[in-house]
Parts: structure tokens; C-alpha cells; sequence
């Protein structure tokens, strides 16, 4: 009986340390709040991004650190884009991902934002970490063709 319990200990100690390490590579700005509380929204400045077959215009952004941004994804092309930039998600302190006709989200960062034809999606920001950070389209080669870029944080 004991044996068991003490297995049983083992287990869940395993499992922390698993979920610990899991944590560790999904590292992201935790205290978000704080960052979009005490940025100045009303300086924000709004960069639009275009998509088509097979780019973003433009391919390399800026952006510095502690500055409101509001980045204005748009899907002028004929078929459906991502916007994917995992790193540079965790790397910024997110307010909310907005469609001005559907609604808003809110959650503590994203892997990837999907563009519908015709879609657009706003996302409210502020940059923490310096780097830069690659963005790319994930759907069959649009990323070989040419759909990729740079976001730098600095
Ligand atoms: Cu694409």
C-alpha cells in the first residue's frame, strides 16, 4: 500500500516537472496588463499591413518598445493568408485582436492569425522584448513564394 502511494507521489512529481519545463518553452509576457496600462494609447500609431499572392506590404516592420501600436492586418489577395509570427507574439504585451464588425479578443498572446478574403483584423499592442522576429504564411508554399517578412522590436 504505502509502495503505491509512494508511486503515485513519484507520478505527480514527474508530471510537474514536465509541465515546468513546458512552461519554460512557452515563454511569454505575463504581466501583459501592466505593460498595456501604462502605454499612451491615445499616441498610438497605426501601421497597416496588406496580404496578396503571395506578400506582405510592407515585409519589414519596426516597432519600439513601451509604444501603443494598433497593427491593421488586411487580406487584399484572392485567397486566405496567415499572418504567423509566434516569437514576436510572445514577445510583445497584447491588449486585444479586434474585427470592427464581429467583435474582439482578448487572451495572453497568439501563434498565428488567419485572414479571411476580404478580412481584416486589428490587433492592439505594446512591444516588450528587443529582437527580430520572423513572420510568415503557413498555408501549402505561399511562404516559398514569397510570403514571409520581418518584425523588429527595438
Ligand atoms: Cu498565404
Amino acid at each position: 500500500m504505502k509502495v503505491k502511494i509512494f508511486a503515485a507521489w513519484m507520478a505527480g512529481l514527474a508530471i510537474m516537472g514536465l509541465s515546468d519545463l513546458g512552461n519554460a518553452a512557452e515563454d511569454y509576457v505575463v504581466n501583459s496588463a501592466d505593460y498595456v496600462k501604462a502605454a499612451d494609447w491615445k499616441a498610438m500609431e497605426k501601421i497597416t499591413v496588406t496580404m496578396d499572392e503571395f506578400s506582405y506590404n510592407p515585409k519589414h516592420m519596426v516597432f519600439k518598445v513601451g509604444k501603443a501600436y494598433q497593427l491593421i492586418l488586411k487580406n487584399e489577395g484572392e485567397k486566405k493568408h496567415y499572418f504567423t509570427a509566434p516569437e514576436f507574439y510572445k514577445a510583445i504585451a497584447t491588449r486585444k485582436l479586434q474585427s470592427n464588425k464581429d467583435g474582439e479578443i482578448k487572451a495572453p498572446y497568439f501563434t498565428a492569425i488567419e485572414l479571411m478574403v476580404g478580412g481584416q483584423l486589428d490587433l492592439y499592442f505594446v512591444p516588450v522584448k528587443k529582437g527580430t522576429y520572423p513572420v510568415f504564411c503557413t498555408i501549402d508554399d505561399h511562404q516559398k513564394q514569397g510570403m514571409e517578412g520581418h518584425l523588429v522590436i527595438e
